[in-house]
């Protein structure tokens, strides 16, 4: 293993507790002090954001906060100002969230900085760590890396938190100024490409007793308001025969998408009804409206979007033969972003030198990202790779979240065997 200093498996493993023991500590920094959660832009993220900048500088680099909040640090190359590789992921959590989703990402990247302080990288290193992959608090996913990938829309500044305060209050509160956000915006000539490491937040790794895996490619979700409109009636004296009851044809339009994406297989699309509303939401009243959420992901935006066609259609047959409306309002949608070859490359050269969780020889594992990330946004200004590590039965978004200390410790060293991989093929593209 080519790295600049072997470390030895005893150290391997405390190296990885290091990483899991900063990650604990990040823990302390949420709004609630039964359950973790860090929204964008709120004192649990500047909290957070001087912790690791702590974190960045004993490895070597130089921190900044940048016009949207996010922590980057950066150590220069053999010559100043050179293009970027770029390690990074979020800070920001979900409500009631797992302590590893995002913050593992960045707590390895600087983890691997610190081990390559002494290599010749043909290129300067940054790590971001993003304010705000999960859109908890304003509903927009991905706010800090589209900002940083020149994606901002001036419309994001009227988006109201839950308890109202806008976009481009908070920015203010924060510290930042609305108008120099376009400050945060990287160009393609100042990188070299992205790198993310990441829990995979599903079973697959587990379920082939893998420690780590190359992504292939990120699902694009695109989310709807799906709303079906009937007429609110007396629940005893309206018969079945003149009910127009929009939870039954919501639940029966529930059912159907769970029934349509299951179908497609275990590689196919995922869909999620995640929120309901009912109105009038009377006990003794028919339901004259129902509205809920759908999330709906594919390996490829092609499967994506005629899987949404289909169901739209069945959804629209039942609904007319209930006598009910059926609306739906799309207000998210992202593209899915595929890794470069290149990149896959590079990451599967560092599982191959790191992973001794595959036999000899083997092929690592590529799978395509149901969950999003950082990444994607990323994806606008350059070319962008994702190592995927184990969790502990898939699961994610959730306290019970958790990595082992064996798959950080080989992902610790697969990714910095990634990123002078990716040294050795600047070197040679020269
Ligand atoms: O929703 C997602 O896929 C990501 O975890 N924010
Ligand atoms: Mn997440
Ligand atoms: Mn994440």
């Amino acid at each position: 293993m080519t790295t600049t200093g072997h470390t030895p498996p005893t150290d391997r493993i405390d190296a990885a507790q290091a990483v899991l023991d900063r990650c604990a500590e990040l823990d302390q920094y949420s709004a609630s002090p039964h359950h973790l959660e860090r929204v964008y832009l709120s004192p649990q993220h500047r909290q957070a954001n001087g912790r690791v900048a702590d974190w960045m500088r004993q490895a070597g680099l130089t921190t900044r906060t940048d016009a949207a909040g996010n922590l980057v640090g950066r150590r220069e190359g053999p010559r100043h100002g050179l293009p970027a590789l770029v390690l990074g992921s979020h800070l920001d959590t979900v409500p009631d969230a797992g302590s590893y989703d995002g913050m593992l990402g960045v707590v390895m990247a600087v983890a691997v900085a610190d081990r390559l302080r002494s290599a010749e990288l043909p290129f300067a290193l940054e790590v971001y760590g993003f304010s705000d992959e999960e859109g908890a608090r304003f509903g927009k996913a991905l706010l800090g890396s589209q900002a940083a990938s020149g994606q901002w829309d001036p419309d994001w500044w009227d988006l109201r938190d839950k308890d109202g305060t806008t976009l481009h209050a908070a920015f203010g509160d924060f510290g930042l100024d609305p108008r120099r956000v376009g400050e945060a915006v990287r160009r393609p000539e100042e990188l070299v490409g992205y790198l993310e490491a990441h829990i995979e937040q599903g079973p697959e790794l587990e379920a082939a007793d893998r420690s780590l895996g190359v992504v292939s490619t990120i699902a694009g979700a695109r989310r709807f308001r799906v709303s079906v409109l009937g007429e609110a009636r007396h629940a005893g004296g309206t018969p079945y025969a003149r009910r127009r009851d929009a939870l039954v044809g919501a639940s029966e339009a529930i059912t159907l998408i769970e029934r349509l994406a299951r179908a497609t297989g275990p590689q196919g699309v995922v869909a999620t009804v995640g929120r309901i509303e009912v109105r009038p939401g009377a006990v003794n009243v028919i339901p004259g409206r129902a509205d809920f959420s759908l999330d709906l992901r594919a390996a490829t935006d092609a499967e994506r979007d005629a899987m949404w066609e289909r169901m739209y259609a069945e959804i629209e047959r039942s609904c007319t033969a209930r006598g009910l409306r059926l609306e739906a309002h799309e207000h998210h949608r992202a593209f899915a972003a595929p890794c470069a070859p290149w990149l896959q490359a590079a990451v599967a050269a560092g599982i191959v030198a790191a992973d001794d969780s595959y036999p000899a020889g083997a092929e690592p594992i590529r799978l395509w990202s149901r969950a999003g990330h950082d990444a994607m946004a990323m994806a606008a200004v350059t070319e962008i790779g994702m190592l995927f590590l184990r969790c502990h039965d898939g699961i994610s978004h959730h306290p019970a979240e958790d990595v082992r200390s064996i798959d950080v410790a080989r992902g610790l060293d697969a990714f910095e065997q990634a990123v002078l991989e990716v040294a050795r093929i600047v070197r040679e593209r020269r």
